[in-house]
């Protein structure tokens, strides 16, 4: 009562009321909770209600697919998204009006809202609740403020909210949605740099999803105020939220990805190693650390340029006395296989009279952000004093993205937009006003409270959208610190400043699978850790784990320890390249899992939950993942040499170092050393694979290679078009599909070319066998046989060449 008490008080001065507000007592507070429907009229796509002075709509916008929205005042504002681009798909709907509720079905699933009070709960066809509005909390608004609570089951997880830190699992802690530039974040630190309002809710091998489209200020508060409820609301904007059936956490992403889009194919070469540090400066730097890494045989695609590159951090400038022969140093990189990558921050330099152009055309038309009082924002950031493009304006997205011509001319291959969130220089709220306003294209603006969690996200689409224009059918690659929902659509991102410490590692691995799962599956983080320097073993564990990270980019801060791949000696340079190698080698496996990401939203790392929805034992599991569908990964995040516990899914798996098979495992207890990775293939998958390249740009040499592991379901895929153009867009692809039997006596494995539109690189095709506890009686390939195979005891494969390109064939393995 006390803690109430204190509570209220503070709240008599408004502002710090709605700081804490945010945080802490959402229940305690004034709210004024929606109460009995008086009228209820049928929609083309669903009901509106009327309650009070409020109205409540409830749609269906897919197949067990439902949108709530509701308007306090009883008018709804225009509708209007910055995530959403997928226009409804309102499948065919049943309304019933009943005394005490109203039901409608849409396809899967049905939602019932309660009459009284208005109470809102979504369940399935079987009538099973899945997501209930709590009995003594209907949704509720407080002035500008909006919230609503839902009952919380003992058993049930929640997942998601993009990469916040801690514990992939967010139940029992609170969350807040501004995105901050954060320099040495922590596990405790929040919020981040991103703003990614959907969860996905998972109990007992069932899921739901739900994404509150809301930019404001918002808060998702899982079980932290009680243990009976959760909530979300937002400082203001509508209160409007959507809610996907599920059933399994797959479909969830995909139905969540489909109403907010994916992210497109990148270029095959940012799949490849990225070497970046703040800065590589002079040139001659550059170039050393790029010929390092070709004397050292270690594969490198692409070379970042921190701020330091540009004049006194005007972006779009070059410093001639460093890079006197930018032009010149690009190009001979990219002849070499490495790809130039410039930081282009959306600050611009204020910079009158001195022919910056970025100043000038943007001042001239009239494209920056302004004050309240009309008078352009000036904030200081790395250039002095600043101006922000008003990017919220289509006509000031096209502007930005048009400044990218000469860089795009020069050879650049991609662009990195950083401290955009945006980071604003000694501010205490690190940011912009929240006063200044924000133009949109129908001529009437908004503030800060309602644009900053999308100007980042607006920035990158301007970025993405110029190289559109600019670089013909070449495709994009740009990386964005911060983010909204539907950011994806534009850039792949990283996980910000973290730390060269153990902890970081082991935190790095679960939020890169909450971004997945949030519908972002572009992303990594600084191997080796931003800020401070890693000891040796730390920074080749990274290096380990880093290689089936979607985004694999070293960089570290300024005045810290080089720390490129060979710096700690010969011994760690040999493991940090065999992985580096590692990745090279399974970049058709990892392409093909890339776009699956870009066509389905299912991510290349994902969580136990996502493959194996009903293990419950793996729901807390924030160390393993599953790479692709068919591998997985249980990284070292630790120095310590103690016993390492590994708990393989059900079935077979197969030691992708020893090529051991492991019949339906208990826990492994292992001793992984400083070279070894825990890694384990599915029985029953057919990976694709190549030899080593020093870049995506060369061709490899040899077959195409095909590990076959026999086991239960046993398929693989093979995806490959020309990775850098939109031509696979208009058809320009291979698709192969592999498949395997095995029987007591033999192995048949199938090729099956479902799409032949592109020529691969690849002469023949290798196929290595495993679980063969001897050597085959006879291999026959199209029915005829083949005499050159060769039997390996202690890998227990059989290894055979089938020549030619990709092609349908059949082979039969006999013992
Ligand atoms: O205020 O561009 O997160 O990766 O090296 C720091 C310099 C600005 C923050 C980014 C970091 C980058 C650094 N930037």
């Amino acid at each position: 009562m006390k803690a109430l008490l204190g509570r209220q008080m503070r709240c008599a001065a408004v502002l710090v009321c709605a700081t804490l507000g945010a945080v802490s007592g959402l229940a305690a507070q004034s709210w004024q909770h929606i109460g009995d429907v008086s009228k209820v009229e049928k929609l083309a796509d669903g009901v509106e209600l009327t309650s009070g002075t409020a109205k409540v709509r409830v749609t269906a916008v897919g197949d067990g697919i439902f949108r709530v929205r509701v308007a306090a005042s009883g008018t709804f504002p225009k509708d209007f998204s910055w995530a959403v681009i997928a226009p409804p798909a309102p499948p065919p709907i049943g309304i019933e009006d009943g005394k005490s509720e109203v039901r409608m079905t849409a396809g899967s699933a049905i939602v019932i809202v309660q009459k009284s009070p208005l109470l809102v709960r979504f369940t399935d066809l079987q009538g099973n609740i899945l997501l209930a509005d709590e009995p003594t909390l209907p949704m509720a608004w407080d002035g500008e403020r909006i919230h609503v609570w839902k009952t919380m089951p003992a058993d049930e997880n929640y997942y998601g909210l993009g990469d916040k830190a801690g514990p992939m699992n967010r139940r029992n802690r609170a969350f807040t949605n501004w995105n901050t530039d954060e320099f040495g974040w922590q596990e405790s630190t929040d919020p981040l740099y991103k703003t990614i309002p959907f969860f996905i809710g998972l109990r007992a091998g069932r899921a739901y999803g739900l994404f509150f489209d809301n930019t404001w200020r918002s808060v998702f508060d899982f079980g932290k105020e009680s243990p009976d409820y959760f909530s979300f609301g937002a400082e203001g904007g509508e209160l409007n939220y959507y809610f996907f059936s599920g059933p399994t956490p797959k479909k969830v992403v995909s139905d969540y990805t489909t109403l907010v889009g994916r992210s497109p194919l990148p270029p095959l070469w940012s799949l490849g190693y990225q070497q970046s540090r703040y800065s590589y400066y002079p040139e001659a730097r550059a170039r050393e650390i790029v010929e390092t890494m070709r004397s050292k045989k270690i594969p490198l695609d692409a070379i970042y340029f921190d701020i330091d590159y540009q004049q006194d951090y005007a972006p779009f400038t070059v410093n001639r006395q460093y890079f006197p022969n930018f032009e010149k140093m690009i190009a001979d990189f990219r002849s070499i296989g490495v790809h130039t990558i410039l930081i282009t921050d959306l600050h611009i330099k204020k910079n009158p009279s001195a022919g910056y152009a970025p100043y000038d055309s943007g001042i001239q038309n009239d494209n920056f952000v302004k004050n309240a009082d009309g008078g352009v924002f000036v904030g200081s950031v790395w250039p002095g004093d600043s101006v922000f493009p008003d990017f919220t304006l289509t006509r000031a997205r096209d502007w930005w993205g048009g400044l990218y011509k000469d860089f795009v001319a020069m050879g650049v291959s991609g662009f990195w937009n950083d401290m955009n969130e945006p980071s604003v220089f000694l501010r205490a709220d690190k940011t912009m006003p929240l006063s200044v306003r924000h133009r949109l294209d129908d001529g009437t603006s908004l503030d800060h409270r309602a644009i900053h969690n999308v100007f980042g996200m607006e920035n990158v689409r301007a970025t993405y959208d110029g190289l559109r224009k600019l670089q013909g059918d070449e495709r994009p690659f740009v990386l964005t610190r911060a983010a909204y929902s539907g950011a994806q659509r534009y850039a792949a991102t990283w996980t910000g400043d973290n730390s060269s410490t153990w902890n970081h590692l082991k935190m790095s691995t679960p939020m890169l699978l909450s971004m997945g799962i949030s519908g972002f599956p572009l992303v990594g983080d600084d191997i080796g850790g931003f800020a401070g320097s890693p000891p040796s073993d730390l920074l080749t564990r990274w290096f380990e784990v880093g290689a089936l990270n979607p985004i694999y980019r070293d960089h570290t801060a300024k005045d810290t320890a080089d720390q490129e791949p060979w710096v700690s000696g010969p011994e760690q340079e040999a493991v940090r390249r065999r992985y580096i190698e590692l990745r090279y080698k399974l970049m058709p496996y990892l392409y093909t899992a890339i776009e699956e990401a870009a066509r389905t939203g299912i991510p290349l790392m994902r969580p136990l939950f996502l493959e194996y929805p009903q293990l419950t034992q793996f729901y807390g599991d924030n160390r393993d993942f599953i790479f692709g569908a068919d591998f997985f990964v249980a990284p070292v995040v630790t120095e310590m040499t103690d016993v390492e516990t590994v708990q393989l899914p059900p079935g077979d798996w197969y030691d992708f170092w020893s090529s051991e098979k492991h019949v339906s495992a208990a826990a492994l207890r292992l001793h992984p050393r400083l070279e070894e990775m825990p890694l384990y293939v599915r029985a029953g998958a057919i990976v694709p694979m190549q030899s080593v390249v020093q870049s995506t740009s060369q061709t490899p040499d040899g077959p195409l290679q095909l590990r076959v592991y026999p086991g239960d379901d046993c398929r693989g895929t093979l995806y490959q078009d020309d990775g850098h153009t939109f031509a696979y867009q208009r058809g320009e692809l291979l698709r192969v599909n592999f498949s395997c039997h095995a029987a007591a006596n033999g192995v048949s494995i199938q090729s099956v070319v479902e799409k032949n539109s592109f020529q691969p690189w690849w002469k023949a095709e290798e196929v290595i066998l495993y679980g063969a506890a001897a050597a085959p009686r006879a291999v026959t390939v199209d029915g005829k046989g083949i005499t050159s195979s060769r039997y390996d005891a202690a890998s227990h494969s059989v290894t055979f060449v089938i020549p030619g390109g990709a092609h349908g064939w059949s082979a039969q393995i006999d013992y």
